[in-house]
């Protein structure tokens, strides 16, 4: 009698444990979330990533990981949006820029000069203004859920002739970030206009495809481009554009409410980490970029304003309340 009770016990103990096991087992297994990025390890916005990943673990006792894909191993800026339109990457960090041709609001953030300078730009995107445009990110039919901006300083053009004046620009291709809006901004200012992949720049400026570029020292030291003899770098400072953290949506509607608001607290987070890990990259890019030769060209870029008032015109056309709020952003 004791012995079939016990093994009665011991059957349905055992039946138990193997019904609860898989759902105990699942419980566990914990979630890897794939993050890309087109910049390496060590660049700040990758590191800034990686820690709210480490924060993410520790928060959820590892049922919430962050794996990260830096330099641009899961495609280009262009590719990696759609993969993560469609859950295929989890997180990605990308500049606004290519954003602009999926959610068209966002470029009022994209226009040369829309900003007065870099604490501007800051101002703006802390403040209400900052919030509405990720809520319309996350709002409109990309599939993304933005949950953070970052940096991406100021960018300024690099040639292998020197450039002072539009003028200089004449005849000189120019490679721009994928959106037509850039396109207009390069010819606007006196050059010709071609969208690129970052990934392809190297070997385009290697190659005499393009003549130059134009991006933040951070990046311009990062991606080498200053050894292709693109080394006059012109202080334009044309676009400060800042950029974002999105999760794609796919992925979010399979996070509980919780997981969610966690998310978007340490995207806040990595938004503030990034930021001063930035400037102290532009200052050592900065350094490294003169150290190697690179001659710093200093404009008076009203010029370069001036030409480019017919783009800010165009894009901005539906946007003008905004564009004025933004103006008055202190
Ligand atoms: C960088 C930016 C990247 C990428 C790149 C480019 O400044 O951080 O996301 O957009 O510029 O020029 O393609």
């Amino acid at each position: 009698m004791n012995f079939r009770r016990t093994l009665l016990t011991a059957c349905a103990t055992a039946a138990a444990t193997m019904a609860f096991l898989p759902h105990a087992a699942l419980a566990q297994s914990p979630m890897v979330l794939k993050a890309a990025d087109v910049h390496p390890a060590g660049y700040p916005n990758v590191v800034a990533v990686e820690n709210m990943g480490k924060k993410l673990d520790a928060a959820t006792k590892g049922r919430l990981k962050i794996q990260m894909f830096p330099g641009g191993v899961l495609g280009g800026e262009k590719e990696m949006i759609e993969q993560t339109q469609v859950g295929a990457i989890n997180i990605l960090r990308t500049s606004l820029g290519p954003i602009g041709t999926v959610v068209p609001e966002v470029n009022v953030f994209n226009m040369p000069f829309v900003f007065r300078n870099q604490d501007h730009m800051r101002a703006v995107i802390d403040g209400a203004i900052g919030d509405e445009l990720l809520a319309k990110i996350t709002a409109s039919p990309a599939k993304l859920v933005a949950i953070g901006w970052m940096d991406g300083g100021s960018r300024s053009l690099y040639t292998k002739k020197p450039v002072r004046t539009p003028a200089d620009l004449k005849g000189q291709k120019i490679r721009m970030m994928g959106n037509p809006l850039f396109v207009d901004t390069m010819n606007a200012m006196g050059g010709n206009g071609i969208s690129m992949g970052y990934g392809e720049v190297f070997t385009a400026l290697q190659t005499g495809v393009v003549d130059g570029a134009e991006n933040n020292a951070p990046s311009f030291f990062t991606s080498n481009h200053f050894s292709t003899g693109a080394k006059y770098y012109t202080q334009t400072n044309h676009l400060i554009i800042p950029e974002l953290l999105v999760v794609s949506k796919v992925t979010w509607d399979k996070l509980s409410k919780d997981d969610q608001a966690l998310m978007k607290k340490l995207g806040r987070e990595a938004q503030m980490e990034q930021r001063a890990l930035w400037d102290k990259s532009v200052d050592e890019n900065t350094a490294k970029l003169k150290a190697a030769g690179v001659e710093f060209i200093n404009v008076d870029n009203k010029a370069f304003y001036d030409a480019t008032v017919a783009v800010r015109a165009k894009y901005g056309a539906n946007y003008t309340d905004l564009m004025k709020r933004i103006e008055a952003v202190k």
